[in-house]
Formats: structure tokens, sequence, C-alpha cells
């Protein structure tokens, strides 16, 4: 950071595009739940993000509480964190649009999700995918948030908000009016794979249903997927150096230790030796032990729309106030006449 003086603030922002898995989880609720007692935090549905590839109407909004409960179940407080939709605070988008006259082409043109998302024919992406993590940018300096907690994936969008506060502050003379944002990836779990393929990230818009773990999967499905995740028929390595070259076994281990609280190495030095057919089980017991409770309170939550739609609007009514003051001197700043 450089001389920022203003208050350390948290955002973080997940897309209603579909459940939310073990990765989400594991990447970025639990270090919601963690951060929510040290600093002021802004946790957010980012729906405007959601639509830059289509979404169902009925589906989005179903999605969106999906998303909030989902916040809720693992334990972030809305009594301590502002939990809201994007769409509810316009001031994002109107920081998006000037940040859009701060970004350059060059920069976007880098940005590696675009290019995964937009596939072979980027000619049919959106505009709003190509500008996605402009808005990205937006979402979090519109608190001027100082800390943002995300999965390894996100490190480079992360970059780009940097890079943009950067701009901003220096094209406009406003010395350290935006702190340049860092990002909080550390942690285990802060890339968890593909259940079918230890190559690709755990994603929600994965096709294939048995690579990723949901929240909501009930026991026994949770233990299936894992009974049938990809290995390979080696037994698991005493050391954390004989995971080289074996992606699939490497994530299995990560996710045992990133659930248990314990190192690599620590649940090598208990299951070296051993095969996949007793340190499955283990696994599946333990996913189910952790994630299960989540599940069951995400169920109950979502019972209740008009309960989750009272955590949004209040989430959004205390979020607008820092956002709108931002924006407002944001708009000085620019020239715009206010
Ligand atoms: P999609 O793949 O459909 O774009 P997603 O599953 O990656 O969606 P996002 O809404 O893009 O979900 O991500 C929400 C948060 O979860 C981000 O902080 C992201 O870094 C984190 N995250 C997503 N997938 C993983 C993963 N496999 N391992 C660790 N963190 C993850
Ligand atoms: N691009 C992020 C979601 C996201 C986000 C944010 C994360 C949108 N706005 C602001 C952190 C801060 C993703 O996970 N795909």
């Amino acid at each position: 950071m450089t001389g920022y003086q203003g208050p350390q603030r948290v955002l973080s922002g997940i897309q209603p595009s579909g459940g939310m898995h073990l990765g989400n989880y594991l990447g970025a609720i639990r270090k919601f739940v963690e951060l929510q007692h040290k600093y002021d935090c802004f946790y957010c549905v980012v729906d405007m993000h959601a639509i830059t590839v289509w979404q169902d109407p009925a589906k989005l909004r179903e999605q969106t509480f999906h998303i909030a409960a989902s916040y809720l179940a693992a334990g972030v407080d809305p009594k301590i964190a502002a939990i809201f939709h994007q769409s509810a605070v316009r001031a994002h988008a109107e920081l998006a649009w000037i940040f859009n006259c701060v970004a350059r082409l060059g920069w976007l043109d880098r940005m590696t999700q675009f290019k995964d998302k937009a596939g072979k024919d980027k000619q049919r992406a959106s505009v709003g995918l190509y500008t996605y993590p402009v808005l990205q940018a937006a979402d979090i300096l519109v608190y001027k948030a100082t800390h943002v907690p995300v999965g390894e994936d996100q490190k480079q969008h992360l970059e780009l908000s940097r890079d943009i506060a950067g701009k901003f502050n220096h094209d406009f003379k406003a010395d350290d009016f935006f702190p340049l944002p860092e990002p909080l990836i550390k942690g285990p779990g802060a890339r968890i794979m593909s259940l079918r393929d230890g190559s690709s990230k755990m994603s929600k818009s994965d096709g294939s249903e048995n690579a990723c773990i949901f929240l909501k999967d009930d026991a026994d499905t949770m233990t299936r997927k894992i009974k049938k995740a990809k290995t390979d028929p080696e037994p698991l390595p005493s050391e954390p150096k004989g995971l080289e070259g074996r992606p699939e076994a490497e994530n299995l281990v990560g996710i045992y230790g990133a659930l248990s609280g314990k190192s690599d190495a620590e649940v090598l030095a208990e299951y070296g030796g051993q095969g996949f057919g007793v340190f499955k089980p283990a696994l599946a017991e333990l996913v189910v032990e952790k994630i299960a409770p989540i599940g069951a309170e995400l169920n109950r939550l979502e019972a209740d729309p008009a309960y989750l739609k009272s955590v949004l609007d209040a989430g959004a009514e205390r979020a607008s106030v820092i956002a709108d003051k931002v924006v407002r001197e944001v708009k000085e700043i620019v020239g715009f006449v206010v």
C-alpha cells in the first residue's frame, strides 16, 4: 500500500451464476467469516457480473438468494458485515463507467479470464464480459476497500484494480485518494481443483456434476462424488514432495488439509503409504462433517426468502451510504458538476 490513510475495509463478491461449491467456500467465504471480526466488511452478490454471460432471469433471482444464504449459513453475521446485491447499489455502475475511461484496452487484452470465458469466438462475447474486471475494480474501490479476500484465480483481476486505482490517483493528481487494494489469497484452499480433472479449477460453470461438491449436496452425494473422484493407482506418498506430478492426489490431500486445519505434511504423515481406498472414505467423512451442517442451514434460510430480502435491503442501504459518498467525491475530482 502507498500512503493511504483511510480506514481498513474489506470487500469481496461472488457471482450468482450457479450453486456454491467447496472451492468458493474454502477460497472465499470461509475467509469472509474470519475477517468480519477484524475489519469493516462488505460482502456482495455480484449479479451485474453474472449477466456478462446469459442468465435465466428467474434463476438469477433464486441464485442471488442462494449466495446471500450461503454467506449467512457459513457464519457471516449481517449485524456485523454488510451483505447486499451489487445491482441494488447504483454507485458500482456509476464508478465502473468512470473506470472504463481510466483503464486501457491493452490492460484488458491481457486478462486471461476473458480469454477462457469468451472461448474461441470472442466476437460473440458480450462487451460486459470484456469490461468485467473494470466493474470489479469499481466494486472494490467504491468502498475504498483495502483488502480483498479471493481465491487464486482472481489474482490478475486484483492487479488490474490496483492499476486502475493508481492511474486514477495519478491522472487526477489525487494522491492516495484510492488505496491500492491488497488481495488476501494465501492459505489452504486458495485453489481447489475439479474432482474430475486435477488441472482445472472446481467451478460453478463446470459441465460435469461430479466435478464439484456443492454446499447443498446431501451426505450421500458428497460421499459418492469423492469416491468417484479421479485419482491414480499409487498409494499416497509420505511427504508433500511425492505429490509432484500427481495433481488429483495433491488436490484431495489439499482439501483434507484445508478442512482439518492440517498441513499437507501432517495429512501425509497420517495417510502416507495408504491407498485411496482408505483415504477417500476418511476424506468423505470429513467433508460431510464440515460441509453438511452448512448445507442444512442453507436449506433452512432459503425457505425464508422474505428474511433474505430484508438482509439484502438492509445491507444495500448500509453500503450505499459509503459508496454514494465516494462516487460524489470522484465526480468532483473528475470535473462533473455535482
Ligand atoms: P465460475 O467458475 O462459474 O466463473 P466460480 O465458481 O469461479 O464461478 P466465482 O463467483 O467466480 O465462482 O468466485 C467466487 C469466489 O470463489 C472468488 O473469490 C474465487 O476466487 C473463489 N473460487 C472460485 N473457484 C475456486 C476454487 N476452485 N478454489 C478456490 N477458490 C475459488
Ligand atoms: N470476479 C470475481 C467476483 C467478483 C469480485 C468482486 C471478487 C466481482 N467483484 C470484487 C472480489 C471483489 C470472481 O470470483 N469471479
